[in-house]
């Protein structure tokens, strides 16, 4: 018989981490004091089991995915942050790539007969590619299918595109979401505090300016993602100052989807020096988020970055998302050392990775509502009815 959460938490020797459990249990919130005691003192086994009953009383045992595709519009990029494996620097730009706008509708169009609900698309920060050119991109998608959800564009992007146009960034978000623009990746927020973020990406939007261009976007009634990069020279205190910043703007919009922490990966790039973390501590971080970040619904696990086995590890250590089915060409983590060279998953991949650790589950769209149950449909049936796959 295995225990319950109660008996883990009363049989626990630490009286710190024992008090922590019963916060958790009681729906109490836990204090960056205590987030930080987390990280330096808990084992996996503890905070893994918090955070599958929270994962539990939250979504049961309900696994989300979508069917997203992603485009990425240029790999030139006026910044240059050190752990970017993608990248190429505006000086090297004959060495990228730069897709026209015909090229990008030439994308979305070859998924015209396929179920997909979301278009993602971000990329380098290209000089050229300027914010009335997006605005048109968006409006000529939102033209040809309606109702394809774009999430599109990180306060990195943004920030530089609304300098240029010499708008606010209040201004520039209302000129995007009037042009088709309906939510916003996660990406760009690395890690907030100074001292770490100078070191790692100097000249990109700060804290406050990310911050600042989510908050807007939940004022005008968008959702939006929020990621961390961990896993480098950040300490503990920085994860823990990092998500209590996005909890505290949780508070105030709720405007917050998702939570996705991304494991720093080391190949070809400026940090290839620093060891990438352990998958224990990938496993630890996933459990530590879901417990800190109690006003985020959802916690996902990247799985092109992560990989296919520890994205199934990561639905016992409180993650409820493991994104989509991304059928493209999605070259930062494959660039940057990830082991999932050809991220692609069909349905079924991705319904049958999730059943075979016993999870349940439910394609949704962008805003999460549920779309369809796959819990009683057939592996064969997926493969054989093209709606399905
Ligand atoms: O901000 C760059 C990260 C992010 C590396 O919102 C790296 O649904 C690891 O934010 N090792 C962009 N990570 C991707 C992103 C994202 C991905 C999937 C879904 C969503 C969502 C958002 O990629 C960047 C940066 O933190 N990144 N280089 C690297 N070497
Ligand atoms: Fe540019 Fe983004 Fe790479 Fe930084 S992480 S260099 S902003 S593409």
């Amino acid at each position: 018989m295995s225990q319950s959460i109660e008996q883990i938490v009363a049989s626990e020797k630490d009286q710190d981490l024992q008090r922590i459990g019963q916060k958790v249990i009681n729906k109490e919130r836990i204090t960056a004091a205590e987030g930080v005691i987390l990280y330096e003192k808990a084992p996996l086994a503890y905070v893994g089991a918090l955070a599958n009953f929270v994962r539990e009383r939250l979504h049961g045992n309900k696994t989300f995915f979508n069917r997203n595709f992603h485009i990425e519009p240029t790999n030139v990029c006026v910044f240059s942050c050190k752990f970017c494996s993608y990248s190429k620097l505006y000086a090297h730009r004959e060495e990228g790539w730069e897709l026209t706008t015909d090229q990008m509708l030439e994308i979305v169009k070859k998924y015209d007969d396929q179920p997909v609900t979301e278009v993602h698309i971000v990329g380098g920060v290209h000089p050229k590619l300027t914010l009335e050119f997006f605005a048109d991109l968006l409006r000529k998608i939102k033209a040809h299918r309606a109702d394809l959800h774009v999430k599109g564009f990180t306060p990195v992007e943004l920030d530089y595109m609304f300098r240029k146009a010499k708008k606010t960034r209040r201004e520039g978000m209302e000129y995007l979401k009037e042009a088709g623009l309906e939510s916003l990746p996660g990406g760009g927020a690395e890690i907030f505090a100074p001292e770490i973020r100078t070191q790692i990406c100097h000249d990109k939007v700060d804290a406050n300016g990310w911050l600042e261009i989510h908050e807007i976007a939940h004022e005008l009634g968008m959702h939006s993602n929020a990621t961390m990069l961990y896993g480098h020279i950040e300490g503990f205190e920085h994860r823990i100052d990092h998500m209590e910043r996005l909890r505290q703007l949780q508070d105030k919009t709720g405007g917050f989807n998702t939570f996705i922490p991304l494991k720093f990966r080391n190949s070809n790039n400026e940090m290839s020096n620093i060891a990438e973390s352990t998958i224990i501590e990938d496993m630890r971080n996933y459990a530590i988020a879901r417990l800190y970040m109690d006003n985020f619904p959802h916690l996902k696990a990247y799985w092109p970055m992560l990989g296919r086995q520890n994205a199934q590890l990561a639905l016992q250590f409180g993650v409820n998302d493991i994104d989509g089915t991304i059928d493209d060409s999605t070259k930062i983590y494959s660039m940057a050392g990830s082991e999932e060279q050809t991220p692609a998953m069909s349905t079924a991949d991705l319904v049958s990775l999730i059943k075979q650790v016993k999870r349940h589950p439910i394609e949704r769209d962008t805003l999460y509502n549920e779309l369809r149950d796959y819990n009683d449909v057939d592996l064969a049936t997926i493969e054989t009815n093209p709606l399905l796959n």
